[in-house]
């Protein structure tokens, strides 16, 4: 197996060029675990590492390695270690804001395909969510496919519900119900999976994502776990996101299920994902019509004659805020650790001169 296989092409062979590092190799980021990684050359596998001046030099978490990017890197130890210098830039990518109170954008996976948003057939399933997922892949360039897992858990007429209720909500993804114990459903999936392309599993804890791919790979590469609680909080298996090569040549990353996907400054990928609202926006009698109280605004007039759903309009405006809102925090939080460096390096200035 060579870099090609592994989804190498002109494209990143010319990014590589710009980097003026002919003293590097080239090698694909197939593992992150917290600040450890593995790198692939396309035959060995080996641990890798990023120079100090990679991780001082990173403005934000978006400029760390991530699975699946490319990566420049120089052997160590016998080729048993890498060590990273630079990252490629990325065709395509998934981020979130990372969890808790700190903003700032974490990598989720680069370089993909096609993103496989999970969900399944029980109490997980929700459209909400979903739409969330959809502005994620919609920021990062990534074409989504919606699985609809555990489908032996629910009545024919249940999951036809189910894809009705996603079609009726203006997602145009495709949908694909399966599940991992009958053959039928997953025969299909598979069917979709290109050789040399990346997909990206992502979904909650427990919706059968590591299960999927050991059916897949025909083995247990992974390991999996029962769902313990009504509503799967506590049970997180998977820790690590990991790209594996499948038989058919196409390669698949396993992602931990994620309870926060929080935004940040994606406007523009939510107006592309609620494209329905930000059509009917065009034909308020305002354009800066905030679409609650204004005369002869359209929005509020399709929520009236009940054409727009109102839980859909609700969720839009709450991403949007809430996509705001980080935007702002993290602005504010960048200026601030400018303002920080320049004055080190006054400092260190005055201290070189005395
Ligand atoms: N009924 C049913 N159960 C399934 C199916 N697929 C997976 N499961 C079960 O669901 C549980 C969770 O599966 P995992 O594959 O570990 O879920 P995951 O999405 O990888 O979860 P995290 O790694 O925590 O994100 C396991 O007990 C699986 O056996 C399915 O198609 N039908
Ligand atoms: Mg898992
Ligand atoms: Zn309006």
């Amino acid at each position: 197996m060579g870099l090609i296989e592994l989804g190498y092409d002109d494209w990143f062979e010319q990014k590589r060029g710009e980097i003026r590092r002919p003293d590097c190799e080239v090698a694909k980021i197939t593992r992150v675990d917290r600040d450890r990684y593995l790198v692939l050359n396309g035959e060995t596998e080996v641990r890798g590492e990023p120079t100090g001046k990679l991780l001082f030099s990173a403005d934000s978490g978006q400029d760390l390695p991530c699975v699946g990017d490319w990566v420049l890197v120089q052997y160590h130890n016998d080729g048993e270690l890498a060590i990273i210098h630079a990252v490629l830039p990325r065709k395509s990518y998934l981020r979130r804001k990372s969890s808790g109170q700190n903003v700032d954008y974490q990598m989720i996976a680069s370089n993909i395909d096609r993103a496989l948003i999970v969900q399944s057939c029980d109490f997980n399933f929700n459209i909400r969510r979903l739409e969330r997922y959809l502005v994620i892949t919609n920021e990062g360039g990534i074409e989504p496919t919606i699985l609809l897992s555990k489908s032996d858990l629910v009545s024919p007429a249940d999951l036809e519900s189910m894809i009705a209720a996603i079609e009726e909500a203006h997602i145009g993804a495709p949908i694909i119900p399966l599940s991992n114990l009958t053959p039928d459903g997953l025969d299909s999936f598979r069917a979709i999976l290109e050789r040399g392309k990346t997909y990206c599993l992502l979904g909650s804890s427990g919706v059968g994502k590591t299960t999927l791919l050991n059916s897949l790979a025909g083995k247990e590469i992974f390991e999996t776990n029962p769902v313990r609680e009504k509503d799967s909080r506590g049970r997180h298996t998977t820790a690590r996101r990991q790209l594996v090569v499948l038989g058919n040549g196409s390669l698949l990353v396993d992602t931990p299920g994620m309870r926060e996907l929080g935004l940040i400054g994606a406007e523009e990928s939510i107006d592309n994902s609620f494209s329905d609202i930000h059509e009917l926006s065009e034909s308020c009698r305002f354009a800066d019509c905030t679409h609650t109280h204004e005369t002869d605004c359209a929005v509020v007039a399709a929520l009236e004659a009940g054409t727009l759903d109102e839980e859909r309009y609700q969720n839009y405006k709450k991403l949007l805020k809430e996509s705001a809102y980080h935007q702002m925090t993290y602005a504010e939080k960048r200026k601030k650790d400018k303002q920080f460096g320049r004055m080190i390096k006054k400092a260190m200035k005055l201290v070189k001169k005395k």
